[in-house]
């Protein structure tokens, strides 16, 4: 069984995890988002991409979710002297895989071959995929202007209330062919519990994509990263607002009616299923909550069992 998971960071790279240790004899590709990326002191970081990887090999800082276990902060530290304010921390062992990446692509690498290259490095036996090659940078619109991601995200820790939402550069994005090829063959699509609006709104905005999961043979199943009006992490509901959306799991119904089959919702928004049936999308509830191995283990089980 080809089976795709569409994820953006922390929250989508848990059911990531219990896809991959799920199902171990299948052949498992996750679709990650790239519109977070940065350049800093002269290298590429790809958060999202770095936190699946790492969290699929097993080695992810477990209470953050994202960077490496264990790590130390010395070149920060180091930076913080030459006067940097380190607003994002970049580990010591985490820059070498920015060096990496940075170093390939100045030689001429596809995102998509670094990405294979890192993870293959790190034990991976899925396949990770950036969701296209070309450099797109989400922005958020905040009372005093627009904001690179992480500046919101990170750096002003999303406390502003964002008004809108751009990925510049996407315009000039392209499918590249090992996503096409793996939305082609996929048995199964399952639209991780990333936020809706800066996880998984990029991929969709690279021209194609959208029709190229309308296209697929595969059904597409999302889970709903909301339980009641607000989201399991981040700013998803701000977010969702911002877009003119609702921040519930009808209104993530809504949001993605067009693209996907099936929504798998948590088990105290139940009262919710009949109103998401009424706008054409198959319902399921179960636990969606991924505190535990084994409650990432189930959801991925339920999600994969729920489509077939
Ligand atoms: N998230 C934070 O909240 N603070 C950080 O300082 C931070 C650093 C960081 C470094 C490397 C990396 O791969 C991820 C990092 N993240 C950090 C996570 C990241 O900003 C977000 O979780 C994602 O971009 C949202 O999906």
């Amino acid at each position: 069984m080809n089976i795709v998971v569409l994820c953006g960071g922390v929250g989508g790279s848990k059911l990531a995890l219990g896809i991959y240790e799920e199902f171990p004899g299948e052949s498992v590709t996750a679709i990650v988002n790239t519109g977070d990326d940065l350049e800093l002191f002269g290298v590429h970081i790809s958060p999202d991409i770095d936190t699946v990887t790492y969290t699929l090999a097993g080695l992810v800082n477990e209470s953050s979710g994202w960077g490496l276990g264990d790590d130390t902060f010395r070149a920060l530290g180091m930076l913080e002297r030459y006067g940097h304010v380190g607003w994002f921390h970049l580990g010591d062992a985490d820059l070498a895989t920015h060096l990496v990446r940075t170093e390939m692509l100045r030689n001429g690498a596809t995102m998509t071959e670094v990405t294979q290259f890192i993870s293959q490095r790190l034990g991976v036996t899925a396949t990770v995929l950036p969701m296209c090659d070309e450099p797109v940078r989400t922005r958020v619109r905040v009372a005093d202007g627009w904001l690179a991601f992480q500046e919101y995200f990170v750096k002003r820790r999303h406390a502003d209330t964002p008004f809108a939402v751009e990925f510049s550069g996407v315009k000039d994005a392209r499918m590249s062919t090992p996503v096409l090829r793996a939305l082609e063959v996929a048995d199964i699509i399952v639209v991780a519990p990333s936020n809706p609006v800066v996880s998984i709104g990029p991929m969709l905005a690279v021209p194609g994509f959208r029709e190229s999961i309308c296209d697929a043979r595969a059904p597409v199943t999302a889970v709903s990263p909301f339980v009641g009006s607000e989201s399991v992490t981040g700013p998803a509901d701000a977010l969702m607002r911002a877009i003119g959306g609702e921040s519930t799991s009808i209104g993530l119904a809504r949001h993605y009616a067009d693209w996907i089959d099936r929504i798998v919702i948590d088990t105290s928004d139940a009262p919710a299923a009949n109103d998401i049936r009424d706008i054409a999308v198959a319902c399921d509830v179960t636990n969606t909550l991924m505190r535990t191995r084994e409650d990432k283990r189930h959801l991925a089980r339920f999600v994969v069992e729920a489509a077939w």
